[in-house]
């Protein structure tokens, strides 16, 4: 899997105006806030499924009402595609 070279990057992210992207990590983070728990751990569930489906993961972290989210591509050891691809599938599921 290759890594996003900066004008693909630099595209992905005008596409994803939410992401921020971590320059240390070469990352992409959004953080998402919802009514309350139940709301965030069913969000996180869709999530989960999507990410199994893609063989794609999210290093992420909740607090009750909310969910951090950091995808990177570790075997590419920065963002790739399929960065790209999981935070429009995870957008999506807000929209
Ligand atoms: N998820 N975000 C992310 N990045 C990866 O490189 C990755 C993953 N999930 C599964 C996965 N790689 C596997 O393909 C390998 O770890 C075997």
């Amino acid at each position: 899997m290759e890594l996003l070279n900066e004008a693909e990057r630099a595209d992905a992210l005008d596409g994803l105006p939410d992401w921020d992207h971590d320059d240390a990590r070469d990352a992409i983070t959004r953080s998402f806030t919802f009514d309350n728990f139940s709301q965030a751990f069913a969000f996180m569930t869709q999530v989960a499924m999507l990410a199994e489906k893609a063989d794609h993961h999210p290093e992420w972290s909740n607090v009750w009402n909310r969910v951090d989210i950091l995808l990177t591509t570790h075997e590419a050891g920065g963002l790739s595609p399929r960065d790209i691809d999981m935070a429009q599938a995870i957008d999506a599921l807000v929209e």
